[in-house]
């Protein structure tokens, strides 16, 4: 079990067991269960204290994944027993390993009947429904990186598409529902969508009025992009707002004078700061925070502006030095070769935090390849606006062009739809 939340399921199942014999509980490790479903509210370590002191519970073992095999084979049990919720969805293959491996010492598998009404992930979505306070939010990014290898990004840059980000959710191979993890609020979506240029004339509080839409519309964390984080002292007040809100993490990169975009085609067009300058905002960031959980993320430039691999590894010793939470490392090179070199150092650096990679540019590389160069955080910082535009600019066009909306209606969401999207409710 995962016994996240225990409800009176779980009690029967142990209830059942204890009449069987000695009851030994299997308990799902973090990351097992976030494979599989979503991060666990509690540590392993808080649910093993908790299912330990349960009436009927003589042992409660590790289980490192959902496969149930390594521990079955290790204990030989006379009796599996497991809810009947498990006869469909992602536990049907576990379920039949399960089975077949019982049957190899004559053990038997009981499942007694679900418990109806009742269920831990309809209790979280109850939670979920009445919101999340942005302590709650804020921790969640922490949470997250100690129990999946790679967590997944999209941008959002209003309360729409935040709501995109929150939802969307599309079935893997095992029929494992799979979202994104985290919103980023791009400062190059969030300026456009203003209809202004990305190179910092949106200003902190006009980016905070789409923060707080985006808040508003979701539960995940966010993280956002801080640009070049103004002065120290102007930095260290984003990071009191940021935090205060619920904000998990602030980007900040390392260009001085007018920031452009890194993917602006001129690489001149970039001022990189200096390390030391760099390092002492980094310190003035993380001086500021309240809670350890907000995270101060400091983006590498070197690869964009041309300064290089070197001076990349160079800057991520030194922004580590200076507390940085975590590094990301950007780039423009269309295959990320360049990235996937500078992780393989990083990920031998002593005080190696987590890594941050935008692929934009090296769309092709697949999250489980980005996986296995060490990527912890993966962003997809542009995409649905990108998306929208064309969609937008069409709609507009086949209007004029027919003198009437009918056309445009086949690219469109149905009223109906629409107004089911956000209710009342
Ligand atoms: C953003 O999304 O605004 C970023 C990433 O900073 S990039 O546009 O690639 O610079
Ligand atoms: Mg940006």
């Amino acid at each position: 079990m995962a016994a996240d939340i225990i409800h009176p399921g779980h009690l029967n199942i142990i209830d059942e067991g204890a009449k069987l014999g000695d009851v030994v509980v299997g308990l799902l490790t973090d990351s097992a269960i976030a494979a599989y479903k979503r991060v666990p509210h509690m540590r392993y370590d808080q649910r093993l204290a908790v299912v330990e002191h349960l009436k009927g519970v003589g042992r409660v073992v590790a289980q490192e994944q959902l496969d149930y095999r390594p521990n079955l084979r290790k204990l030989k049990p006379d009796y599996l027993l497991h809810g009947s919720d498990w006869q469909a969805g992602v536990m049907n293959g576990p379920r039949q390993q399960a089975r077949e491996t019982m049957a190899e010492w004559g053990g038997e598998v009981v499942e007694p009947a679900y418990t109806e009404g009742i269920s831990s992930t309809r209790l979280i979505s109850g939670v979920k429904e009445a919101g999340v306070s942005p302590d709650a939010r804020l921790a969640q990014l922490t949470r997250l990186l100690e129990v999946k290898p790679t967590i997944r990004g999209m941008e959002a840059h209003n309360g729409l598409s935040a709501h995109i980000v929150d939802r969307v959710t599309v079935p893997d191979a095992n029929g494992v529902r799979t979202g994104f993890d985290v919103i980023w609020i791009s400062s190059l979506t969030d300026s456009m969508a203003k209809g202004k240029p990305d190179n910092e004339s949106v200003d902190f509080s006009s980016r905070l009025v789409t923060i707080n839409q985006v808040l508003e519309a979701s539960t995940k964390p966010v993280i956002v992009d801080g640009d070049s984080g103004g002065h120290d002292q102007h930095f260290a007040q984003m990071v009191r707002t940021l935090e205060r809100l619920g904000v998990s993490a602030v980007v900040i990169e390392d260009k001085a004078g007018l920031k452009r975009n890194s993917l602006h085609e001129d690489t001149h067009a970039h001022i990189q700061e200096t390390k030391e300058a760099f390092s002492r905002k980094i310190r003035a960031g993380i001086k500021a925070r309240r809670t350890d959980n907000f995270m101060v993320i400091a983006r590498i430039e070197s690869l964009i502006v041309g300064s290089g691999h070197d001076d990349a590894i160079e800057r991520a010793k030194a922004y580590l030095g200076a507390g940085a939470s975590a590094i990301m490392i950007h780039s423009k090179d269309a295959t990320g070769a360049d990235v996937k070199r500078f992780s393989k150092v990083y990920n031998t650096l002593p005080n190696r935090r987590p890594l941050m990679m935008v692929p934009t540019s090296y769309n092709a590389v697949s999250e489980a390849e980005l996986t296995s160069w060490g990527a912890n955080i993966v962003v997809y910082a542009n995409h649905l606006l990108r998306a929208a535009y064309p969609a937008m600019e069409q709609a507009a066009q086949k209007i004029l062009q027919h003198g009437r909306a009918l056309e445009a209606e086949q690219l469109c969401l149905p009223i109906p739809d629409f107004l089911k999207l956000i209710t009342d409710e």
